[in-house]
């Protein structure tokens, strides 16, 4: 079982259903991350089409992944999603310049939803190692991460394929989750 896991159920042990989430544009890398973390059996549940849903459990606490991005008609599914997020880990590709405007509306949306206004936000600036990847203070820039005032963000740079970067991230999530 993760490191991460255990440091959460010393925090939430007590609370029902603590959740963190895991969303960024398809491609991006979460489902590598996943199965980096190692945190045990991933299920992939499928509440509607084109909606598919990768979970990881630990007790009450549970990892939950999905792609955004052009899908209107499956976004009012999220918010059953959304209840005791502790956090929100939203992923992008670094190198993916194209698409990194459609990340930021997305991760504006998802931040101008009500009930994730206590969620913390660590993005992770996925495949560093590719030589074109944009740097964190760029990405800040494009995500337009500063607009961000009243919530507590963080960005790390990571490589979701040989695992830098990951455990930096998470632990800022700890840390914060810790300090309610
Ligand atoms: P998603 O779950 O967000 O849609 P995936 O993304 O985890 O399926 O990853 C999409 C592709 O990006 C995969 O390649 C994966 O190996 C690659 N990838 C993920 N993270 C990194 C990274 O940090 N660096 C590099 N170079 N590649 C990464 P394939 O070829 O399997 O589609
Ligand atoms: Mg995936």
């Amino acid at each position: 079982m993760g490191l991460f896991f255990s440091r959460l159920y010393s925090i939430f042990g007590s609370e029902e259903n603590v959740r963190i989430l895991m969303i960024g544009l398809d491609n991006a890398g979460k489902t590598t991350i996943l199965y980096k973390l190692k945190l045990g059996e991933v299920i992939t549940t499928i509440p509607t089409v084109g909606f598919n849903v990768e979970t990881v459990s630990y007790r009450n606490i549970s990892f939950t992944v999905w792609d955004i991005g052009g899908q209107q008609t499956i976004r009012p599914l999220w918010k059953y999603y959304f209840a005791n997020t502790k956090a929100i880990i939203f992923v992008v590709d670094s190198n993916d310049v194209e698409r990194v405007g459609e990340a930021r509306r997305e991760l504006e949306i998802l931040m101008q939803d009500d009930e994730l206004r206590d969620a913390k936000l660590l993005v992770f600036a996925n495949k560093s190692d590719l030589p074109y990847a944009m740097g964190v203070s760029e990405l800040t820039d494009k995500l337009g991460l500063q607009e961000f005032r009243n919530r507590e963000w963080y960005i790390q740079q990571t490589c979701a394929t040989n695992g830098a970067g990951i455990y930096e991230g998470l632990d800022w999530v700890a840390a914060q989750v810790s300090k309610r």
